[in-house]
């Protein structure tokens, strides 16, 4: 019989069950809990690195990832080192108070080049009874600052790390740190989990394709894997704009995705300003039709419009964007048609996807000279560092010019990426066999108007996987096969890992590792996934997500929200990349 997960009770050993928070979080009880030196093959701790302290009434609250609380947890941190190499990799863990805790672990993820996302994403796991760890991968955890040895020289060590290892490690040794420490009986089951967003979903995916034995649920938003495509991506833009000759005042593609969302919001049956139907949007507007609409926006200082991920400069730059209007342009019409389209080489074949219609187009943000009052190329450092600095082999944090740059250089440039990091950060085996055959779980999402990560990306590789895994049944057996461990879920509206202030009434998945608890504890299948309006005109309220391939459709004037299957709308979402030789996945 399965055991209540409701119920809060410990479960776990004596010393658990009558100690209170006060007396288990010891450094001598932490100490006493360490793995043993073996249990990872070629790795021992290192005992003098070990603190504990006790932490009350902690709370967290507005975040995006789980909802609101206040706990109290054992901070635990400490070092190991791999034999042989004489390295120090850095862990930290938040232990529930032993009355709390339910046989729960969970590995937390990071962000751009961040192997972690800070230690509140710690709280996100001891709310439910979780032991929750994050890793500094053996690099400080800015994994680009420590990629070069020299110009020209790779240290693959923490490319490595980040790529797969270190989560890999952590959890190996965060489980049998926690076992220990709530002296859990050897029968008892500990619950393993990963949840992370953005790179954090590419590692999320890195542990699946992985370590898949070590899991019984995967959380992955947004993966930023397909590493060496999805990384070059970001160049696309600027070079749409370098090509076309084109440099479009930011506040002219804004207009352009205002009027995309309002003329497909009520395409999915529910006037909100949301759209939840980019496909039936691709389909059925022709964002010809804002030539000559007139777009103004107010100065602004600060830190810009884009907001992209990582160390974006214009995230940093203290810049004055100055007062913008006009009208509509063919080119700036042009050059976003050409983004929507997608890398597409000098032979007419495609090389890579790209975001969905209604997505802000932040990779294509254009600064502005005032000396010569125009707006000017603007290269996207989520790019350009890639290039500069993983391709090149320059400690460069951007391009300094994109000069002879081409369609046909960012193919070149995808290819090597793609080549040199096949097996370190490229990330996209579709390959699941292990943790299918472990009986692991894998929820999936990703904001339909995502513009760092294109969505498309998310569903190119849940075919792949449905193709890879089930060669031999139709269309239907598979995904209904598919379905069964590995789900993902298209949020409508949503940006990168995040709500989206441009569609305030989209529905975000906050309860994510809630959902993910039910389906692996309690087998509570999420046919559709949990999400709340966090935001906008129904804040507050209870939203459900369409599982792909199904996708929304209201019906009773945006009452009744349907999943449906609708051939025209699936085949927009899918990629034949001609461009390479190889099948990409
Ligand atoms: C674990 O291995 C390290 C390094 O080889 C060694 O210094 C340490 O004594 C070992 N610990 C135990 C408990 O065997
Ligand atoms: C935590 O908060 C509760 C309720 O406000 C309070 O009773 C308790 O004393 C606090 N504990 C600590 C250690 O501050
Ligand atoms: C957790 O422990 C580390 C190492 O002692 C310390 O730097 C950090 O501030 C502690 N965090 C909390 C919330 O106590
Ligand atoms: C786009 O819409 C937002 C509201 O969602 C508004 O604040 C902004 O000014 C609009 N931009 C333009 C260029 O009209
Ligand atoms: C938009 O207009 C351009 C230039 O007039 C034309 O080449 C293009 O085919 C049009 N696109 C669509 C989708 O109608
Ligand atoms: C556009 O800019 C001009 C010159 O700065 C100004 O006179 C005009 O009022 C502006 N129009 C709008 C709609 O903001
Ligand atoms: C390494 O490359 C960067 C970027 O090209 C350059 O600024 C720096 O001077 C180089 N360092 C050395 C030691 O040559
Ligand atoms: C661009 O290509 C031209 C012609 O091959 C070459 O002369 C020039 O140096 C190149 N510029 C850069 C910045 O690579
Ligand atoms: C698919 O069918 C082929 C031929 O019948 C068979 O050899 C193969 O094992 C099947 N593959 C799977 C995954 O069932
Ligand atoms: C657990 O499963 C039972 C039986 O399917 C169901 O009634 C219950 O709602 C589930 N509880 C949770 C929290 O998912
Ligand atoms: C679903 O979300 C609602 C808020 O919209 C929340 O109250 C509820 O606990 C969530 N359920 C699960 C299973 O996560
Ligand atoms: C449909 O819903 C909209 C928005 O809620 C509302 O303004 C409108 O009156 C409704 N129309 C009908 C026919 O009920
Ligand atoms: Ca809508």
């Amino acid at each position: 019989m399965r055991r209540s997960i409701l119920a809060l009770t410990a479960t776990s050993g004596a010393i658990a069950n009558a100690a209170s928070l006060a007396t288990a979080c010891t450094a001598a009880n932490a100490l006493a809990a360490l793995p043993a030196n073996g249990t990872l093959p070629g790795s021992y701790v290192i005992s003098s690195s070990v603190t504990a302290n006790a932490v009350y009434n902690t709370s967290v609250s507005g975040q995006t990832f789980f909802p609101d609380a206040t706990v109290d947890f054992c901070n635990v941190t400490f070092a190991y080192s791999h034999e042989g190499r004489g390295d120090t990799v850095g862990l930290t863990l938040y232990l529930p108070s032993p009355d709390n805790f339910q046989n729960r672990w969970l590995a937390s993820g990071g962000m751009a080049y961040s192997i972690n996302g800070g230690v509140t994403n710690l709280i996100g796991g001891v709310m439910y009874g979780a032991a929750s760890g994050l890793t500094d991968g053996g690099f400080n955890t800015a994994f680009d600052s420590a990629f070069l040895l020299a110009n020209g020289t790779i240290d693959w060590v923490p490319t490595y790390m980040f790529g797969y290892q270190a989560i890999g490690e952590m959890t190996t040794l965060g489980k049998e740190f926690t076992k220990q420490f709530y002296t859990m009986a050897s029968e008892t089951k500990l619950y393993t989990y990963f949840q992370g967003c953005s790179d954090g979903g590419r590692e999320g995916w890195s542990q699946a394709q992985r370590w898949g034995q070590l899991y019984d649920g995967v959380i992955a938003g947004a993966p930023a894997f397909r590493y060496g495509q999805q990384q070059v991506n970001h160049l696309f833009s600027n070079v749409v704009e370098q090509t076309l000759n084109y440099y479009p005042p930011p506040c002219e593609l804004e207009l352009i995705v205002n009027e995309t969302i309002s003329n497909c919001d009520a395409l999915d049956g529910k006037v909100d300003g949301v759209v939840s139907r980019t496909d039936l949007c691709k389909l059925n507007f022709n964002i010809n039709s804002t030539i000559g609409l007139p777009y103004a926006c107010a100065a602004s200082t600060g830190g810009g419009i884009g907001l992209g991920y990582g160390k974006h400069k214009r995230q940093f730059a203290a810049t004055t964007t100055p007062a913008q209007n006009g009208t509509v342009s063919a080119e700036g019409v042009a050059v976003a048609q050409a983004i929507l389209d997608g890398l597409i080489d000098s032979e007419g074949r495609q090389a890579y996807l790209s975001y969905q219609p209604s997505a802000s187009f932040t990779d294509a943000t254009t600064s502005y000279d005032s000396t010569t009052d125009t707006w000017e190329l603007d290269i996207a450092s989520t790019g350009g560092e890639w290039v500069a600095r993983f391709l090149e082999l320059q400690d460069a944090d951007n391009l300094d010019t994109l000069t002879n740059v081409t369609y046909d250089t960012l193919r070149d440039w995808m290819q090597e990426g793609w080549d040199r990091y096949a097996d370190s950060l490229q990330t996209n085996n579709p390959d699941l066999t292990e943790i299918y055959n472990a009986g692991g779980k894998i929820l999936h999402f990703h904001g339909e108007s995502d513009p760092s990560v294109p969505t498309a990306s998310s569903v190119h590789y849940y075919e792949s996987v449905r193709k890879i895994m089930y060669p031999n049944l139709s269309f239907n057996e598979s995904t209904t096969a598919l379905k069964d461990w590995y789900r993902l879920y298209l949020v409508p509206g949503a940006a990168h890992c995040a709500i989206n202030s441009a569609q305030a009434n989209g529905p975000f998945p906050q309860t994510n590792l809630q959902v993910m608890i039910n389906w692996v504890e309690n087998a509570t299948v999420p046919v559709t996934l949990n999400a709340t309006h966090m935001a906008g005109d129904e804040e507050g309220t209870n939203a459900q997500i369409c599982a792909w391939p199904l996708r929304p459709l209201w019906s009773n004037n945006g009452t009744t929200q349907n999943c449906v299957f609708d051939q025209a709308s699936y085949d927009t979402w899918t990629y034949d990349f001609t461009a390479f030789k190889l099948p990409l996945y």
